[in-house]
């Protein structure tokens, strides 16, 4: 860790760091990591070593990379079996961080860190926020939530790590999120993409736009967003916005990160070894097929994860990236396996209807989609709020416009769905990740 620290005020030297390892030092490190971590979890936790045993397997079979593969895999109920700390490979003593993330059905699942798993956060976070082109001077909002979330936390503890300057202010509290940003001149600011757009439009609301501000970053993540609504924020701000990808089991934000190039979130690859499978075999797909993501953890002490199934959707991207960083990346997650739904014997994802709804002009990007069961078929109807100067109009365009969306939505998904024009405001703002789909099938 030592040569990764510049000797001035420790702050973070990018240039260093695994990033730009050569392929066999990183597979060789990732290999001697691998093998520690499969003893640590074997040795130390019930779950994988029964696993283990169950398959006639122990840590000394783990030669090469590709014996992997012949791991059981992990998934999120596990943990709510395990729930609260039947996971944890430290004892508490050693354990100085918790966090949980709230799940759909009641107990959340539980994640811990050792000092040394913070360091690496911090330390994953910060290469974060340099593929951003973020650095010392910088003056970072991070308005991802402080608490049990990670996002906070796990932002924050990065922010300073590269020697940038952050502001803790959490998420909410838009009016004051305004207010500090124009008055500290901030350059960057973390948080959901849903709730960026939501701070984009009170500012203009409140005599405020954002291409009058010194803010040139953000730092994006922790929900499923589009390309489309990256170049609405963009034309919208003096924003260039990057996507971020992390999740709780694994240790947070800090998984993988878009660089400069935006194309692709690289993932450190030195703490995390990616896999893609078939989501239905479980058969490990090759780089550049798509898949669900199968995340095994190379360094984590306190909560080692071997072959987490974490969902989504994505490809791996193996050809070299034009920043010069030598890791892999993913492909955006547009989706994850349990977000479809069924419509009229298609298969539909909000992506799609992001996408689509984007395309048009007249609305905001402040969509939901609800479902609903009649007679055993499931039906969707896309609600879509319009813009205040859209709402004053005459009725006539305001059956124009619903028409456009409509057919906009069906040239994507081949189907007619029912979208409805809803006043301003209308739909619920979050602070954290948005809720797109209401989901009333099971009521
Ligand atoms: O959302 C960690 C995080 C915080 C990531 C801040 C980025 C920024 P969880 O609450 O455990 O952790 O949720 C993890 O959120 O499995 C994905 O389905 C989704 N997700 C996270 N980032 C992205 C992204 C945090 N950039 C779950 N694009 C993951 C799409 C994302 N989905």
């Amino acid at each position: 860790m030592k040569s990764m620290w510049n000797d001035q005020g420790g702050s973070f030297n990018p240039a260093s760091a695994a990033d730009y390892l050569a392929p066999d030092p990183l597979r060789q490190l990732q290999l001697q990591r691998l093998r520690a971590t499969v003893r640590r979890a074997y040795d130390r936790v019930e779950l994988f070593r029964s696993r283990m045993n169950e398959r006639g397997l122990t840590p000394d079979d783990v030669r090469t990379l590709d014996d992997l593969g012949r791991l059981p895999l992990t998934v999120k109920t596990d943990l709510r079996d395990t729930y609260p700390f039947g996971l944890f490979a430290s004892d508490m003593s050693e354990v100085v961080r918790l966090h949980a993330s709230s799940g759909t059905t009641g107990k959340p699942i539980v994640v811990a860190y050792t000092q040394e798993d913070i360091e690496v956060w911090a330390n994953v976070m910060a290469r974060t926020f340099a593929a951003c082109g973020l650095g010392r001077g910088d003056i970072i909002q991070n308005a991802y939530g402080y608490g049990l979330f990670t996002g906070g936390l796990g932002a924050h503890y990065g922010a300073e790590a590269l020697g940038a300057t952050v502001i803790p202010i959490s998420g909410g509290n838009t009016e004051r999120q305004l207010m500090v940003m124009k008055d500290f001149g901030v350059t960057a600011i973390c948080c959901t993409p849903s709730y960026l757009v939501h701070l984009i439009e009170s500012g203009r609301e409140a005599g405020t736009d954002f291409r009058d501000l010194p803010l040139r970053t953000a730092v994006l993540g922790a929900e499923p967003w589009t390309d489309a609504m990256r170049r609405h924020i963009e034309s919208s701000s003096n924003l260039k916005a990057y996507d971020i990808y992390g999740l709780s089991e694994i240790i947070g934000p800090g998984v993988a990160s878009e660089c400069v190039a935006q194309s692709g979130l690289h993932i450190f690859e030195d703490h995390f070894y990616p896999e893609i499978i078939d989501p239905t075999t479980c058969e490990v797909l090759p780089d550049g097929a798509e898949g669900e993501l199968v995340l095994t953890t190379l360094s984590k002490r306190a909560m080692p994860m071997i072959r987490y199934r974490t969902r989504d959707i994505t490809s791996l991207v193996s050809e070299r990236c034009p920043c010069g960083r030598t890791i892999r990346r993913i492909q955006r997650i547009s989706r994850r396996s349990d977000d479809m739904f069924i419509i009229r014997g298609v298969n539909v994802f909000p992506s799609q209807v992001e996408s689509a709804l984007l395309r048009v002009e007249g609305t905001v990007p402040h969509y939901q989609i609800v479902l609903t069961r009649h007679e055993g078929l499931d039906q969707m109807e896309v609600q879509v709020e319009m813009t205040p100067e859209v709402f004053t109009d005459r009725i006539g365009s305001l059956e124009a416009l619903q028409k456009k969306l409509g057919d906009a939505v069906e040239r994507t998904l081949g189907i007619r769905v029912n979208v409805r024009l809803v006043e301003p405001h209308t739909i619920d703002r979050s602070q954290g990740k948005a809720k797109r789909v209401i989901d009333r099938r099971n009521l």
